[in-house]
Order: C-alpha cells, then structure tokens, then sequence
C-alpha cells in the first residue's frame, strides 16, 4: 500500500501541524499587512461549516473553534450549513459583504461553487478549502487541507481483502455518504478499484445514509429486510453509519463483527469502543483535527506565502488487533 507524505503526520494518534507550513513569523507579519490604519487588526476569518451530521464533524468544528481562540491574532466568524449548499453560499456570500479578510469551507458537496468562488476572487479575498475538496478552477481557491479519500477507500478494500477470506462470494453492503460529496465519492471510488480484480468480493447495495447515525440505520434496516442472509460485510463510509448499522444488525437479530462484518472509515472514539466490543472490525482513520494547520496557513496566507493545492493529512488503520491500545490516546 502506498504510504501517504503528508505535510503533517497523523501518527495514528496526534495530528502535528508543522509549524513549516505557514511560519511562524506569519503572526507578526499579519497586522503590517492587514487593514490600512489598523495596526493591531486581527485576521477575520468566515468559516462555513458543512453541519453537525457525525463525530468526525464534531471534532473538527471544535477543533477549529479552540485554534481559532488560542490565537490571539485571529478573529473567526462560525457559520453552520446544516449540510445544505444554499445555506454555505450565502454564508460566503456574507463573509464577502462583510469583507473578511480570509473565507475558509468544507464543501458540502463537490459541484456548482464556482459562481461564489468567483465572487470572492474578484473581492479580493483567499480561500481556503478544508476536509473536502470541490470542482472547480484550482485558481479560485488556495489550497486544501485535508484527507486524502480515495486512499482511504483502497485501505477499507485492503483491510477487507486481507481479512475476509472466502472461496466462495463476499457480499458487501454499502452505505455511502452524502451524495455528490468529495469523501462519498472518492472513498466509493478507492473501494472499487481495489475490489475490482477479485470479483468474488461483490457490492450488492449501495445507499446514501447522509453520514448521520440515524440515516445508517434506515438505510441498514432496508437493507437487511431485502438481504439479510446474503450480506457479508457492510462498508460504510463513516463510524457514525456503522454504528447505526450495527444497531440494526443487532436488532435483526445477528451479530455485528461476527455474523456480518462491519468495516468503516473516521476512527472515532465510539468506533475504537465498537471494536474493542469486538462489533465493528475496522476503521480507517480520517483526521478531523484541521484547526492548527487553518489558523496557520489563513496567517501564512495574509502575509503572502505561497502553499502547494493540497495539504494532506497522513493516517492509520485500526482494528480489533490494536483498537483497545488506542483508545485511551484517542483525541476525537
Ligand atoms: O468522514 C464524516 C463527515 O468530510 C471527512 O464528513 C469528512 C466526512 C467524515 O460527516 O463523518
């Protein structure tokens, strides 16, 4: 498997921002280059939040919110999406009417941003991506922070390939995230073309759960009425459905991690609970602790640095072998 080099590590345990991407001088420069006449004016940074659909987001939104207050050199202006892109286009749009200094997003979904981020460039306003990339003229946007999903998908089919071992057929389930989102559609993609030279491995469903917990379930419940003694193994593309699966598969009255193996993708502290309860068989971690690594390129980026299109984070693979060693030092 190819090992990801990102500009700051996971580890498996903590995210480091390394202080080489925007600098540590970043700070002090910012104020002489901010708002004429303000000298001790703080970067206004407008973040728009995709929503509060999973623990993953939770750990993000908090995680930039406690970045943003220990910089006393940064300002942040917090909207939530409620995952709906009308309601993050206006919230950029606002963010330009009130001319922030910088607008910061995790794209709800991947297409149908371009007129706003227009709007932001001819404002004259960066913008930085973050967690989930869009379709659109890289000149619009300066970088993006975040996972790399596709990877993310190859290690889920991987993990499956090495461990659920059959001569005959394999049924997977699986549960996909948002539709038209980067992480569903990326880590869809990763699964698949990893799956796609042993086709015994067979993905029978396929459905958006919305990445809530609630929605895996609904979609899990269906799912087992129509093929409940066919199903192998569920894929799901974050904890939050997994853990929603697994209720369902429980209440159907088999055993999850056993009867029908769950694999998933965040790595969670409920995951890690899961898979020390011996109910969930793996999770692929995605790191949502992006809070340091904004703060510092939104200052590098005032003070004019230069950043590559894509700072990517580096991550691990959990499983039942190592889930209860880790769960103590787990951060989200
Ligand atoms: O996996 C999921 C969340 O974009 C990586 O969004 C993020 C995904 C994450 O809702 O739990």
């Amino acid at each position: 498997m190819k090992k990801l080099k990102g500009m700051f590590a996971v580890a498996g345990t903590t995210a480091l921002a390394l202080s080489l991407l925007a600098g540590c001088g970043a700070s002090n420069s910012a104020s002489s280059t901010g708002k004429q006449g303000a000298s001790n004016h703080k970067i206004v940074i407008g973040f728009s939040q995709v929503g509060a659909e999973s623990g993953w987001r939770t750990a993000n939104t908090e995680s930039i919110k406690s970045a943003a207050a220990a910089d006393s050199n940064i300002e942040l202006k917090f909207s939530d999406a409620q995952q709906k892109q009308e309601n993050q286009i206006k919230a950029i749009r606002s963010f330009i009417a009130q001319k922030v200094d910088v607008i910061a997003f995790s794209p709800v979904v991947q297409t149908g941003f371009e007129p706003v981020l227009k709007e932001a460039k001819a404002a004259g306003i960066p913008v930085i991506l973050t967690d989930r990339s869009v379709d659109a003229d890289p000149s619009l946007y300066v970088t993006m922070i975040g996972s790399d999903f596709t990877q993310e998908g190859k290690k889920a089919a991987d993990w499956m390939l090495n461990n659920i071992k059959s001569d005959g057929t394999v049924n997977i389930a699986e549960l996909e995230g948002t539709v038209g989102s980067a992480p569903a559609v990326d880590r869809k993609k990763g699964f698949d073309e990893e799956i796609k030279d042993h086709p015994n491995y067979k993905v029978i469903k396929s459905q958006s759960g919305d990445f809530t917990r609630s929605k895996g379930k609904e979609v899990m419940e269906a799912f087992l009425k129509s093929d409940g003694k066919k199903i192998d193994v569920v894929f799901a593309h974050n904890d939050d459905m997994a853990l929603g699966a697994i209720q369902a598969i429980e209440e159907y009255g088999l055993k999850p991690g056993k009867d029908i193996k769950v694999i998933s993708m965040d790595g969670i502290k409920d995951a890690f609970q899961a898979m020390v309860d011996g109910k969930l068989n793996a999770s692929i971690e995605c790191n949502p602790l992006l809070g340091p690594t904004l703060m510092q390129t939104a200052e590098g980026v005032v003070a004019g640095k230069k950043y590559p299109k894509w700072i990517k984070s580096e991550e691990g693979v959990f499983d039942q072998t190592n889930a209860a060693k880790e769960l103590p030092n787990r951060k989200y």
